[in-house]
């Protein structure tokens, strides 16, 4: 190879894990992400995943937050096992929605009497607090087919719930949203409606690894994702192929069916974990797949993290196929370096954590050496800033904040040297000047360094920054 092209190969190597966007977390696992657009603002609801387990322990619920798609906020943990005093363990896929300014999260536990049943929590926000709306579950029938709920509310009014693995099932919701009338519906599965048919237990179900497995075009398994976009239903799924999942979907002209297979949109990508669970929707005038793949490094099949690919429909109405990808969706908007940004706003983070505590809310925590925290597409306008000013706490000292753009060894425009603030949740907020002249849109790295510090000690927590001119 010619040393140009060498060259070339060099560059765009370093430009993709520049823009590395996927997964869209790192400072924790992020499993079934569940997408809702509220308020020009999308929210990702996640599941909470524990690697180093051999099952799907998980115990609590995230939320997310972006305005650009490739910014999120950390909005911690506003709804666990505890919530709800009828579950005993496994806090599996949910999804929120909102109705009359009320956010409505199904959620779906195993329970005291050993089943899996859903629930639905009611909050006066997306982000909660949140609390259990009926002291029981919604839907229980002593069975675990009863997991990942998915919910729309029609133009008419008519909200429905649908779930369930292996079977799938609905039912009409009632206006209040935390109670349903009529029968609870199983929709059939056929080669017409999810491209096969389940076979016996035994004989290619997911469940246990050791089973044989033989090669099964597709069937309907688990992640039912429904909703409706110009006058067409849409089903998405958890489909099944060579022994692992794959994203599959089924369309229909009415809420309820019938609905007709209409093949895979992302299959046999090397996402490294057995599920993939996945949500759509359109944001900003793009359309966005939500999944999750095991790629997050100390990740796997019980070590799941979200990720996210734009794609458009085809002219009738249909999904493209979609691979996955590491750089994720371009941004779609700018940050506004002057308004006070919470630390835990992220594009991409090494080394550091997120924790919430009653008083402060969610930071970011267990900043180490040599860590960095990534804030894309940060339009400073046509007048540089004077100062930059970050809220920080440190039980100890010897830590170095600085702020580079463009790359995380790029230009440094601002550097705090933090001292002790009388403990690690005791905030200080220090002010330095901006040393290098910034103008226009760039990408923004606060780097984390230690200064006479062992490289694993962790240096300060970080809350929120801000710029001003
Ligand atoms: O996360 C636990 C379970 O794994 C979910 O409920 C399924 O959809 C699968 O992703």
């Amino acid at each position: 190879m010619k040393k140009n092209a060498l060259m070339a190969l060099a560059i765009s190597f370093t430009a993709l894990h520049a823009n590395a966007q996927n997964p869209v977390v790192q400072t924790s696992y992020t499993p079934d992400p569940a997408p809702m657009v509220y308020n020009n603002k999308v929210y990702m609801y996640t599941g909470d995943d524990i690697p180093g387990f051999d099952f799907y322990y998980m115990t609590r619920w995230r939320v997310f937050s972006s305005s650009d798609m490739v910014n999120w906020t950390d909005h911690g943990i506003p709804l666990a096992l505890e919530s709800f005093s009828w579950a005993r363990d496994r806090a599996w896929a949910a999804q929120c929605i909102e109705r009359n300014g009320k956010f409505y999260w199904y959620i779906c536990v195993q329970t005291e009497q050993n089943n899996m049943s859903i629930g639905v929590a009611v909050g006066d926000s997306p982000t909660g607090p949140f609390k259990d709306a009926l002291g029981k579950p919604l839907i229980t029938t002593g069975t675990w087919y009863n997991i990942d709920p998915t919910v729309f509310v029609d133009d008419d009014g008519q909200a429905y719930l649908y779930w369930g693995n292996p079977n799938l099932y609905y039912v009409k919701l009632n206006k209040d949203m935390i109670s349903y009338s009529g029968a609870i519906n199983e929709i059939p599965q056929t080669v017409e409606t999810f491209g096969g048919v389940r076979p016996p237990r035994g004989n290619g179900n997911a469940a246990n690894a050791n089973e044989k497995r033989p090669e099964i075009k597709d069937m309907y398994v688990e992640g039912p994702w429904f909703y409706k976009r110009n006058g067409n239903y849409y089903m998405m799924y958890a489909g099944m192929e060579k022994g692992k999942e794959c994203l599959s979907y089924a369309m229909s002209k009415s809420p309820t069916g019938p609905w007709v297979y209409k093949g895979k949109i992302m299959t046999e990508q090397p996402t490294n974990s057995f599920t993939n669970h996945g949500g759509i929707i359109d944001y900003k005038g793009n359309s966005y797949l939500f999944y999750h793949t095991a790629l997050l490094k100390g990740g796997g099949s019980y070590g799941r993290s979200s990720s996210i690919e734009s794609f458009s429909y085809n002219p009738d109405g249909t999904i493209p196929q979609i691979n996955i990808s590491k750089e994720g969706p371009a941004p779609v908007d700018v940050l506004n370096p002057y308004q006070k940004t919470e630390a835990e706003t992220i594009a991409w983070s090494v080394n550091c954590k997120t924790d919430q505590h009653a008083k402060t809310g969610v930071f970011v925590s267990d900043i180490r050496n040599g860590g960095y925290i990534k804030v894309r597409n940060v339009d400073f306008g046509k007048e540089s800033p004077k100062s930059f000013t970050a809220s920080i706490a440190a039980g100890l000292g010897g830590g170095v904040l600085e702020v580079h753009v463009d790359s995380v060894g790029g230009t440094k425009i601002a550097a705090i040297n933090v001292s002790r603030t009388g403990g690690w949740d005791t905030w200080k907020t220090f002010t330095e000047a901006v040393v290098s002249p910034v103008t226009g849109v760039h990408d923004v790295y606060f780097s984390f360094k230690g200064q006479n510090v062992t490289a694993g000690r962790k240096l300060f927590n970080f809350d929120y920054w801000l710029f001003k001119k």
